[in-house]
């Protein structure tokens, strides 16, 4: 803008500069990263020879257990904070949908020596 130009004019651009810089400082405060969403997973666990096989260290929350009985008896994977209890008859699985964070131990009701625990993260 030349600096002849009425003082009107460069007022009212000083104005707008300052609505600009206004507007962009209130962007960057507002303007939060958003986490990289992480995709709901399919775990499996395998049960055989009354032993749960392969159980995941840790899981996150969404993420679905698949608990596949290969067993000849029936089992449960019951959680012992209550979160889930999928019942296993023989040669069929269940699945259980993880919505809570947190360390989970897990048995099965008719052979409480099967156990296992999953790390479930947020
Ligand atoms: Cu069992």
């Amino acid at each position: 803008m030349p600096r002849n130009w009425p003082a009107s004019c460069r007022s009212r651009r000083r104005s707008l500069l300052r609505r600009a810089a206004a507007a962009l400082a209130l962007g960057v405060l507002l303007w939060t990263p958003t986490p990289p969403a992480v995709a709901a997973e399919r775990l499996q666990v395998v049960i055989s020879d009354l032993t749960f096989h392969d159980v995941p260290a840790t899981a996150h929350v969404g993420d679905t257990i698949e608990w596949v009985n290969k067993d000849i008896l029936d089992h449960t994977a019951t959680a012992r904070n209550g979160s889930f209890d999928v019942r296993l008859p023989h040669g069929k699985s269940g699945r259980t949908v993880l919505t809570h964070a947190g360390k989970v131990a897990f048995y099965c009701r008719f052979h409480p020596n099967m156990t296992g625990e999953i790390d479930i993260l947020p």
